[in-house]
């Protein structure tokens, strides 16, 4: 009763933001991200008479306030399961954990599959994703490899609000993704919190949800004809209209730092220049640039050059979450 997966964070390029249900998270309209090979958690879990209660224990630190409610999730599998052993669960990232990096999603997708299999079930893709996004919503899109939709579905139970992958990891190797760290501060506004007062004080959500299937429309396009200009474009500006959303939210939520306008207007002025690159940035101040292969040596060291970018992590399309051998405990 005891196993360990392996998951990539996703990054999105058209965002989720905005719930139909919150106790199920159910998503307001559908998504779609890259699986990026270079952000990755590992978790082992064990059931077993021997644990008088849950104890998790994620980069080395005891989890105290369980502000994501992942007891929730460990209890919501072990009643799938039948089974009543407690469990220990220990969980390691090798980038900053809650600071707008997807950290919980390759941390509940590599818990689901890792719980789920440790109690036994025997579920497919597509269930683990129903399971895991009940966790935490972007978490299913971390299941499946590459670039993957997850479906907003329609039904009141869920049962058809699941992520696919739409192209596998090989599909487009050209495609980067350097994501850039300018700060490792928790951040202030959960997204969980941030996008709940969005869809009750925005103004402009129903814009938002009025133009987000031709941006779905526009990016499934460019990744199947690997049409760059196309993707770049889509996601920097569904990203934009994502944090116009937070902005005009009461209170309004105002992720970026300094450093992240930095990032923004450089990549601006390099595109001008001729390298093709474009930015997207999730519930935090990092940035991510989008560009083509044969320019992430040159952008990666441009981006070191600038003041705020304390770190940076190249990404490629990456594998889905998966079971390995190699145990944490
Ligand atoms: C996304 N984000 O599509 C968007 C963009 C943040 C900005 O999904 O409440 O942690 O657990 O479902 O998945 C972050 O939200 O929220 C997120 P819950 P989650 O990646």
């Amino acid at each position: 009763m005891k196993s360990t997966a392996a998951a990539n964070a996703n990054i999105a390029l058209v965002k989720y933001w905005g719930k139909r249900d919150s106790r199920l998270i159910l998503p307001q309209n559908s998504s779609i991200s890259m699986t990026c090979d270079g952000l990755t958690t590992k978790t082992t879990v064990e059931f077993s008479e021997k644990y008088g209660k849950d104890t998790v224990l994620i980069n080395d630190e005891e989890l105290v306030k369980d502000e994501r409610d992942i007891l929730g999730h460990i209890e919501r599998i072990r009643s799938m399961a039948g089974i009543k052993e407690k469990a220990k669960v220990i969980s390691e990232s090798n980038f900053p954990v809650a600071a707008g990096l997807a950290s919980s999603a390759s941390g509940f997708a590599a818990l689901t599959l890792a719980a789920a299999t440790a109690a036994g079930l025997k579920l497919s893709e597509k269930e683990l994703t129903i399971l895991s996004r009940q966790g935490s919503g972007s978490s299913c899109r971390s299941i499946p490899e590459g670039f993957v939709e997850w479906h907003k579905g329609i039904a009141a139970d869920g049962s058809d609000s699941y992520a696919e992958s739409i192209a596998g990891k090989n599909h487009w190797h050209d495609f980067s993704m350097i994501a850039c760290i300018v700060s490792e501060a928790k951040k202030k506004v959960s997204s969980r919190a941030g996008m709940a007062q969005t869809v009750a004080t925005s103004p402009y959500y129903d814009g938002w949800l009025r133009t987000v299937d031709e941006d779905l429309r526009k990016i499934r396009e460019g990744i199947l004809n690997k049409d760059f200009s196309l993707v770049g474009i889509t996601a920097e500006q569904n990203c934009l209209k994502m944090h116009a959303l937070m902005m005009t939210t009461r209170p309004s939520i105002i992720y970026w730092i300094p450093a992240t306008l930095e990032i923004i207007h450089h990549v601006q002025a390099w595109r001008e220049e001729g390298i093709e690159c474009y930015f997207t940035i999730d519930g935090g101040p990092q940035v991510k640039v989008m560009c083509l292969e044969k320019d992430e040596k040159e952008l990666n060291k441009r981006l070191l050059d600038l003041e705020g970018v304390k770190k940076t992590v190249l990404c490629k399309p990456g594998d889905g979450a998966q079971l390995i051998g190699e145990h944490l405990f």
